[in-house]
């Protein structure tokens, strides 16, 4: 059998009867996972669950799709048949039509019926190291999600890039610096991204949720 990912999405109030309810009606648990080319989305996917972007498989959907499609489930059956990926590039300069195709697709999934058609989360990856103002089109974008009541996620990811960065300006030696210093770019880092937090919940409503990530740990 593969390894049942359901126990820890479960919460733990959730007994055992009402458990065997929820795997019956949602045989599959499915997250869409944007962001831009390079930004770790791979690497996080495979830290978090094991999954093999190379062993993965991907039905495609649409005709013409030779990228990542955001329609094309992707799933790795050498860990895992119940997680299905979806998998989107982030939004440059004026993208639109991304933009619209992205929005097209959730409005198509939101409305099926079954639960295992429908998208469980949203993880929106944004590179810690490399953040940039969002944009109109962006902020609008992140309203339709919570407006579709989809929980949603920014994930920042390359932490420890950040952290390094923060170091990097407060080190008097940035090859030998001291364990203070290094706490003080821990905190640096970690203010900076509720700073973003914060930036996100003006534009776009209360209950703003982020998780810093890194491959190598923090
Ligand atoms: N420093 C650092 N590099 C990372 C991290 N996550 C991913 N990378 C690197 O970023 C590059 C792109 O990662 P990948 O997961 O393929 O990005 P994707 O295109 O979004 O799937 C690779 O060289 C990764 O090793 C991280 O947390 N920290
Ligand atoms: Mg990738």
């Amino acid at each position: 059998m593969p390894e049942n990912i359901y126990p820890s999405m479960a919460a733990s109030s959730m007994e055992e009867g009402e458990m065997g309810d929820y795997e019956h009606e949602c045989r599959k648990f499915r997250i869409c996972i944007i962001g831009k080319a390079g930004v770790g989305k791979s690497t996080l996917l495979g830290k978090v669950f094991g999954f093999n972007d190379e062993k993965a498989k991907v039905r495609h959907k649409q005709e013409g799709s030779g990228m990542h499609n955001i329609w094309d489930p992707i799933w790795d059956e050498t860990r895992n048949n119940a997680l299905i990926i979806h998998d989107s590039r982030g939004f440059e300069a004026g993208e639109s039509d991304t933009l619209q195709r992205v929005k097209e697709f959730i409005d198509w999934r939101s409305s099926q019926n079954t639960l295992s058609e429908q998208l469980h989360c949203i993880w929106y990856c944004i590179s810690a190291a490399d953040v940039r103002p969002f944009q109109a089109a962006e902020i609008n974008f992140f309203k339709f999600f919570q407006d579709k009541g989809i929980p949603l996620i920014y994930v920042f990811t390359k932490y420890d890039a950040l952290i390094r960065e923060e170091l990097d300006e407060i080190a008097v030696d940035e090859d030998n610096p001291t364990r203070w210093e290094r706490e003080q770019a821990r905190q640096a880092a970690k203010n900076y991204v509720e700073k973003v937090r914060t930036q996100l919940e003006n534009a776009t409503g209360n209950g703003v949720k982020v998780q810093e990530v890194s491959k190598k740990g923090k």
